[in-house]
């Protein structure tokens, strides 16, 4: 039988959620994020569980996109038009984190990139391993930040550090993400699952009501338009996906070299 794509651990009150594709970096299939989703819900309405940790097997935290799935499926995801694929997947997904009681914990093990990292964005905090790298990676494959990227960006890193960031993809490391207000600690690879595990063992240990309603608190001063916004992003990712820079990036990306976008 094949590993299942989402390992799931219980420590205390503290559930960690592995994705597990490490040969492609967790890049997301379907097949993931449904599963992510799953044990997501799963871990809302286990009592057990006061806090939840999401990170990923292997060099990677997640690649974002599986783009050689996405290119098999012929640029699509079953007939699906890129903005119905974002709104039945990472678009649920990041919506029930940011609408969870519970404090969601981003621990960045490796290289986060796409959607990867946007989920990552998404979450209520964030660890990185000292030898993390971020990338945003959508302007590369002639797209837009999704998953609520082009929310959180904006939000934690200003706008003109997220615009930069999010057209030249730039490659950046645990330290300048922190500096950027994109992470909130790191710490050394070496020691990366004992402290984040005791890292979120502390959020475990507050008072539950305390807890959930600060976050909705902060959810309601910072972030009321969030879900419409996820709606519109995905508007802006179909008209992206509409032109022919999507096809080009994808095929870029596969025969590792670099894209050739025309001018209009
Ligand atoms: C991968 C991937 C990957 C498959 C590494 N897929 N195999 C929404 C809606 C619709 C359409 C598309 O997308 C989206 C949302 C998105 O997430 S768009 C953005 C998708 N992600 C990217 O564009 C990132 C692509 N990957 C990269 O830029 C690099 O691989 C990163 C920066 C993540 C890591 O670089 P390296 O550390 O140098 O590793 P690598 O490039 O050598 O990757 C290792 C292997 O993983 C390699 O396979 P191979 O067989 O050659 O060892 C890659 O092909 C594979 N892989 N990302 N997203």
């Amino acid at each position: 039988m094949s590993e299942p794509v989402v390992l799931r651990s219980q420590a205390g009150a503290v559930r960690s959620l592995h994705l597990n594709r490490p040969e492609k970096l967790n890049a997301f299939n379907d097949e993931m994020c449904a599963a992510l989703i799953a044990e997501v819900e799963a871990a809302a309405a286990d009592p057990a569980v006061r806090a939840i940790v999401v990170a990923g097997t292997g060099r990677g935290f997640s690649s974002g996109q599986d783009l050689e799935a996405f290119l098999r499926a012929g640029g699509g995801n079953g007939g699906m038009s890129v903005g119905e694929h974002l709104k039945s997947s990472y678009n649920r997904l990041v919506t029930r984190i940011r609408a969870l009681d519970k404090p969601v914990i981003a621990a960045v093990n490796g290289v986060a990139a796409g959607v990867g990292l946007s989920i990552a964005l998404c979450c209520d905090v964030r660890v990185a391993a000292d030898d993390a790298v971020l990338t945003l990676g959508f302007a590369k494959i002639g797209l837009v930040p999704d998953g609520g990227a082009s929310y959180m960006l904006p939000l934690l890193a200003g706008f003109g550090r997220g615009l930069e960031l999010a057209w030249t993809c730039d490659r950046i490391d645990a330290h300048e993400a922190l500096r950027l207000g994109l992470v909130n600690r790191v710490v050394p690879a070496a020691d990366f699952a004992a402290q984040t595990a005791t890292y979120a063992a502390r959020f475990a240990e507050i008072s539950p009501s305390a807890l959930a309603l600060t976050k909705r608190a902060f959810n309601e001063a910072i972030m009321p338009g969030f879900e419409r916004w996820l709606e519109r992003e995905a508007d802006f990712q179909n008209e992206a996906a509409a032109g022919p820079d999507l096809l080009e990036g994808v095929q870029a990306f596969v025969q590792k070299r670099k894209p050739a976008f025309a001018a209009r």
